[in-house]
């Protein structure tokens, strides 16, 4: 079953394997000295700069924004941002609701503690990246806190689980290790990240849900948060879609068979909407009975094509993202591709091809 921005497949996780409690992830959860390690790191730390992958979604910010409150709660400096665009996505800007949010340019030189969310490698800080060299360079410490297949482990301190469905449920560990409470912000932020990380529930352990459950009753509004993030759209959204969908193909054999769906969005059409109506094509387009795989390029400036992959599970586009320099999760992934939209489609359906699992899951 496909969902926007899913973890790893389901298959990963019987229900109960490993037992794990409520904000416990999963099988490949990190040791609880590693998140003990962290936690106290944290719980030390007077001045903090929390990072999300450019161009965040929900679970990078929502993951960044809820730390972020409990540190500042605790009395640290702390500022949230992100190497690209210089504000927050407006559907998820009234997240922050103790201001956190620092443009890039506007970050002070350095931090005494860096925190990387939500990001497999240094690269997906963009313009940011060199933080994390100038702070271990300096002796500093760099936690990363993520979940994607193939995290390249660039910290210093790293509570990393690739099982886990979002980084909101790390960051959930780690607020619990440092033995502080949650509060309506803390639980909306974090049940952000989990709704949208996790196709709003369509793929979640039961432990998943005992989880929501409990950020519920911590004050988040379940149908606040799908309104204001996944289900909010100016009306320019429409045209926009009819003419990317217009121009969506379907290629049965592709894939080895299984079928891709693609589509692209030229820079003239995303100029009509906000980043996010861009970044939604992907969830109509996976929707395609016909194709195992869907892939939508989002024309960029420079002649480059950010690629959207998602597999209904015949396919490892994390695998297929990798081979372009990108990254993600089993099902869902992405890259950048240089060069004329033909040739940047034929080499990620190359990628996609090679990508094709032994047995297709179910
Ligand atoms: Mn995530």
């Amino acid at each position: 079953m496909p969902s926007p921005v899913p973890a790893s497949g389901p298959g990963d996780h019987g229900p109960g394997a490993g037992a794990p409690g409520p904000g416990v992830p999963g099988d490949g959860a990190p040791a609880e000295e590693t998140v003990a390690g962290a936690a106290a790191l944290l719980s030390g730390a007077r001045d903090v700069t929390l990072l999300g992958h450019v161009r965040p979604d929900a679970d990078a910010l929502g993951s960044a924004l809820a730390l972020g409150r409990v540190l500042a709660r605790r009395g640290a400096v702390v500022r949230v941002s992100v190497g690209e665009p210089e504000r927050m996505p407006e559907t998820l800007a009234w997240l922050d609701a103790g201001d956190l949010f620092v443009p890039a340019s506007k970050l002070p030189e350095a931090e005494s503690l860096l925190v990387a969310l939500d990001s497999a490698s240094e690269r997906r800080l963009g313009p940011l990246a060199c933080r994390v060299d100038d702070r271990r360079a300096e002796g500093g410490a760099v936690l990363v806190v993520d979940h994607h297949a193939g995290n390249t482990r660039f910290g210093t301190h790293h509570v990393v689980d690739e099982t886990a469905e979002a980084t909101a449920l790390l960051v959930l560990r780690l607020i619990d290790a440092m033995g502080e409470p949650l509060d309506e912000h803390i639980a909306t932020c974090l049940y952000a990240g989990l709704v949208t990380d996790t196709g709003g529930f369509r793929r979640a352990r039961p432990e998943i849900h005992a989880v929501a459950a409990r950020l519920l009753a911590a004050g988040a509004d379940p149908e606040e948060v799908s309104r204001r993030i996944v289900d909010d759209h100016p009306f320019a959204w429409l045209p926009m879609l009819a003419a990317v969908l217009g121009e969506a193909r379907l290629l049965p054999d592709a894939a080895g068979g299984l079928g891709v769906v693609h589509t692209a969005v030229p820079l003239a059409v995303a100029a009509t909407v906000r980043a996010e109506e861009v970044e939604g094509v992907i969830n109509v387009i996976r929707t395609t009975r016909e194709a195992d795989v869907a892939v939508v390029l989002k024309e960029a400036s420079g002649g480059q094509w950010s690629v959207s992959l998602r597999s209904q599970g015949g396919v490892d586009v994390s695998a297929a993202a990798r081979e372009l320099g990108g990254g993600g999760h089993r099902r869902a992934a992405g890259c950048t591709v240089t060069g004329e939209l033909t040739a940047a489609r034929e080499r990620v359906l190359v990628a996609v091809a090679a990508a094709v699992l032994p047995t297709p899951r179910p």
